[in-house]
């Protein structure tokens, strides 16, 4: 196996609940066995939920930028996006010294911020190197709605466009679905003609072209987009995720617990 560490960005758009997800997979681990470092790309991150072992605010905060630049949140947002790609050897520096061999990484809150900027693919090859895996977090709020859904697997697709790296495509907060919304949505990652048909009910005046067009496309992509439901908040579906993960990084291979798994 690789001496270079597993490394695991979260993204996601907005509110699809990264950091919880953060939270909420490495405390399974934890308590699973293994022994997970957290890295914090969020310059704006605010509250205690996390407790990164590395933290981009010890270089990069966004509140610091808004006073000595004079900048308002979106500007600063934007500065501490390019801000935090010069800071990443330092990142990478504290993150080696940890010896860690899975990193999760929350990434910050804005996806345009993190997926849309130049600077972010040097972060990913320098923080991930080739065992970088990227988790992209399907807001139900979104993909409870079929054109939501499409949005959603159209941007995750372009984010793996982006970056070049495999994806893992979750679906957050699974205990805010009703089983019955659930069920679908998960069929409709699998089986491209049950969202067409969603669509189509739910669109009383489909442009047909602009339907066809997309989803000749989500055919095409269907096998790469398999939805693994995750709830962080109840710590359900995380063992499907790190499976997910372990197919990628090893070949389904598992890792060796750093120690015995805490009984609960
Ligand atoms: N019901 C439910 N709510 C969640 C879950 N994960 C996150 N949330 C809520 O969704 C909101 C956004 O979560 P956050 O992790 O800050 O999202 P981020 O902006 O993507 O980092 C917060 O109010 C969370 O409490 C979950 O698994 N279930
Ligand atoms: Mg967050």
């Amino acid at each position: 196996m690789s001496d270079e560490p597993a490394v695991v960005f979260i993204t996601g758009t907005a509110g699809a609940g990264k950091t919880t997800f953060v939270r909420g997979f490495s405390d399974w681990m934890r308590t699973t066995g293994y022994d997970p470092a957290i890295v914090n790309l969020d310059p704006g991150l605010e509250g205690k939920e996390l407790d990164p072992d590395v933290d981009i605010r010890e270089w990069v905060r966004l509140a610091d930028l808004q006073d000595e630049y004079g900048l308002g949140p979106n500007g600063a947002q934007i500065a501490a996006a390019d801000m935090i790609a010069l800071k990443v050897f330092e990142v990478k520096q504290a993150l080696s010294e940890l010896r860690a061999d899975y990193v999760l990484i929350d990434t910050p809150g804005q996806i345009e911020l993190f997926a849309f900027r130049e600077a972010s693919k040097a972060i990913v090859d320098a923080l991930g190197g080739d065992r970088a895996l990227l988790a992209f977090l399907f807001d139900p709020a979104l993909a409870r709605d079929p054109s939501g859904f499409v949005a959603l697997l159209m941007l995750s697709a372009t984010i793996e466009f982006r970056f070049r790296v495999p994806m893992v495509n979750v679906l957050a907060k699974a205990d805010a679905l009703t089983p019955d919304q659930l069920e679908a949505i998960v069929a409709w990652s699998d089986e491209p003609d049950r969202l067409r048909e969603a669509v189509a009910a739910a669109t009383p005046t489909p442009d047909v072209q602009l339907s066809t067009e997309l989803f000749r496309a989500i055919e095409v992509m269907g096998p790469l987009t398999g939805l693994v439901p995750v709830s962080a908040r109840e710590r359900t579906g995380l063992d499907g995720f790190y499976r997910e993960c372990q197919r990628i990084f090893a070949g389904g291979e598992d890792l060796e617990p750093s120690h015995e798994p805490t009984v609960e």
